[in-house]
């Protein structure tokens, strides 16, 4: 009688793996006949109340059974999981035939581009772009502009000095000095580069950041010619109104000199650390080139005079991406990089 009732167990056991619609059927219908409170351990049960050698030969037709099913079973999960990966192929696909991305292009720094284009709108209006050497002597760097060396002056930009008695430049100025003797009046010149100050770094202050000065030099040259072109200059960065003011500034190498303030556009003059709380930035000091420094340049101060501006390049940088720290732009991290 277990016989009979074992075979058509598994009969039906085997046909219902075989119609399992998908893998959790399939586990459902193997936990109820193979599980351990399963059809087939109640059969085993039973098996306890027949003749030794009656249990032994049922024993054995009941682990054919259980093979026969753990063998349809498996059978089904192998057509499922084949299924499954044919339906995956199918869906995910590359053409293997089209051209590889290649390398990610490169893109230039927010630095450089800004200078770029500086450069192309004073070279538009006449200007000559020059570069200095970073390595400069005290005497270009200092005392031609008017800075002897007992000037308090030279406390203003902490130097690192060279054990041959040269310096790293503490501002593109030098370059007003090189740029007269090379050019003669009348000229007008630019020279954007790196400067360096042993000064302590903060959220706008680097020890190694970008200048960008300029020079004018002709017959009758007015501070109304001076904020033409500083205007001209933030107006063809910003694209759009920033509000500027002009102090006095002492610079020993102009008079009368300027600072040219921006309000901050990173906190729109509210105050934030960029700005020292201060809700403006210093970032474009100026004035009319002093006569000592057109006689250190071989010019006479009767027959010329000029203006002079030494713009903040990196700040300049950060407020026109409105970057709140300065040690983003040389922190060499790409993250930040690319998304300039
Ligand atoms: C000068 O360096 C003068 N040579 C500028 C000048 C040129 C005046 C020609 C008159 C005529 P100053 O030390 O203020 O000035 O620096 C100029 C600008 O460089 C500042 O307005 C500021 O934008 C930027 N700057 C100064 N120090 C740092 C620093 N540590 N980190 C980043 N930017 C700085």
């Amino acid at each position: 009688m277990l016989e009979g009732k074992l075979e058509e167990l598994s009969q039906g056991a085997v046909a219902r793996v075989r119609a399992a619609a998908n893998a959790e059927d399939l586990e459902a219908i193997r936990v109820e006949i193979l599980g351990r409170k399963g059809t087939l351990a109640a059969v085993s049960k039973d098996m306890g109340k027949l003749a030794p050698a009656e249990r032994a030969r049922i024993g054995k037709l009941l682990n054919a059974a259980k093979q026969g099913l753990e063998a349809a079973i498996e059978e089904r999960k192998k057509a499922f999981a084949a299924a499954a990966l044919q339906k995956r192929l199918d869906r995910e696909w590359m053409d293997m035939t089209l051209p590889a991305p290649g390398p990610r292009p490169g893109s230039l720094h927010p630095i450089t581009q800004i200078q770029m284009e500086i450069e192309d709108l004073f070279t538009s209006l006449g200007f000559t772009v020059l570069s200095g050497p970073e390595v400069e002597t005290e005497f270009n760097n200092f005392d031609a502009l008017n800075i002897p060396s007992d000037h308090p002056a030279r406390d203003m930009q902490d130097t690192f000095w060279l054990e041959d008695g040269n310096l790293l430049r503490t501002h593109t100025s030098p370059v007003q000095v090189r740029g007269m003797k090379r050019l003669g009046p009348p000229l007008r010149m630019i020279a954007p580069g790196r400067v360096f100050r042993n000064e302590e770094v903060d959220a706008s202050h680097e020890h190694t950041f970008y200048q960008l000065e300029g020079m004018m030099i002709d017959r009758e040259v007015s501070i109304a010619h001076l904020v033409y072109y500083m205007k001209t200059l933030l107006g063809g960065i910003f694209h759009r109104s920033v509000t500027v003011r002009l102090r006095p500034g002492y610079f020993p190498f102009v008079e009368p000199g300027f600072e040219l303030d921006i309000k901050c556009l990173i906190c729109g003059g509210d105050g934030c650390p960029v700005c020292k709380q201060s809700g403006w930035l210093e970032l474009l000091p100026c004035g009319l080139v002093h006569p000592n420094v057109l006689r250190n340049g071989g010019i006479d101060p009767d027959q010329w005079n000029g203006f002079a501006f030494g713009l903040g390049l990196t700040r300049l940088a950060m407020m026109r991406y409105v970057i709140d720290d300065i040690r983003l732009l040389q922190g060499g991290d790409l993250r930040f990089l690319r998304q300039f």
